[in-house]
């Protein structure tokens, strides 16, 4: 009952059909669907429902909103009277707001992102079905990821003045979504200020990770690949396709993750993320990274942070 996964995620793009040429060609998700105002809808393979992903043609990069599923109808309503109580307002948006979805429950987290609960979308299936299938489809494109796995918003956080959005959304999820913290970063004279969170709700490392910054915004989104020899096949269909790479593939200390991150060619930055980490539950003793080795945790081999990594942001 309530919240099961990260459901879509609604980004803006500067070139519509440059965007989808991304993400079909380089990550291999296809298109499902297009509405009047010109919205692109898409889908991985590997998931059942219409789309992931929600392309919206505008004049900068970033985030609309990110949705995730629910379990049953009346999650929505249960979840409602949490939020509220919690001191969030939340709305809803009918059935038919976005094609091919039920009812949304609307809200702003704490950092200001928009997020929304939602437990109908139309089923479409997978590309290898469920009778018999075959452990992967013919025809995948580039990467071929499988679904998408997670997001990472990054959080107003400012310490002298008292604004630690961090902290805020991370105990709202908690609160009001059973989220479970798996990870964190701990800074301060008292190392004891959550500069990042991981946060999960199904048994991978994460569903969500907040990172203190500046301003609020979109740090990645993140795509699921099978495998470390996948993410290396994926970097040389980056590199065939001429996609800016932004970390080649390494190992998070967090989560344990291999990766890479690289930009669409609005600017909005993608990660290809591989292995399932270790078995997240509510009652694992969550893992935490201390200031000092802080680069470990986001760069295993290295140990060290990229500046741009952090601040290059939409
Ligand atoms: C991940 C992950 C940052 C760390 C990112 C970690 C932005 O993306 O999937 O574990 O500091
Ligand atoms: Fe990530």
């Amino acid at each position: 009952m309530g919240v099961l996964r990260i459901g879509h995620v609604s980004i803006r793009v500067m070139d519509i059909d440059a965007a989808v040429k991304h993400y079909e060609d380089v990550l291999g998700l296809k298109t499902t669907m297009t509405d009047d105002a010109g919205n692109v809808y898409l889908k991985c393979w590997d998931e059942w429902d219409k789309y992931c992903l929600i392309l919206t043609p505008s004049d900068r990069a970033g985030i609309n909103h990110v949705a995730y599923k629910v379990q049953d109808d009346a999650d929505l309503d249960a979840l409602q009277t949490r939020i509220e109580s919690w001191g969030v307002k939340t709305a809803w948006l009918e059935e038919g707001h976005l094609p091919s979805t039920g009812r949304m429950l609307q809200f702003n987290l704490p950092s200001g992102h928009d997020m929304r609960l939602y437990a109908k979308k139309e089923y479409v299936g997978t590309d290898v079905g469920t009778l018999n299938p075959d452990p992967w489809p013919d025809g995948i494109r580039g990467a071929g990821a499988h679904w998408l796995d997670h997001l990472l918003l990054m959080c107003e956080m400012n310490p002298e003045a008292g604004i630690n959005k961090v902290e805020e959304n991370t105990r709202f999820m908690k609160e009001c979504l059973d989220f479970f913290l798996t990870e964190q970063i701990l800074v301060g004279p008292n190392g004891d200020m959550q500069a990042a969170t991981w946060m999960a709700r199904t048994s991978t490392p994460h569903d969500i990770a907040f990172v203190g910054g500046p301003v609020s915004g979109l740090h990645h989104i993140a795509f699921f690949l099978d495998s470390w020899h996948d993410v290396l096949k994926a970097a040389d269909v980056m590199a065939k396709n001429r996609v800016k790479i932004d970390v080649a593939p390494t190992r998070h200390g967090i989560t344990r993750g291999e990766t890479i991150y690289f930009f669409d060619p609005s600017g909005n930055r993608n990660e290809t993320f591989a292995g399932l980490g270790y078995l997240a539950q509510p009652d694992r003793p969550v893992t935490t990274w201390s200031e000092d080795r802080l680069g470990s945790g986001i760069f295993y081999h290295t140990g060290e942070v990229v500046a741009s990594f952090t601040d290059v942001y939409t």
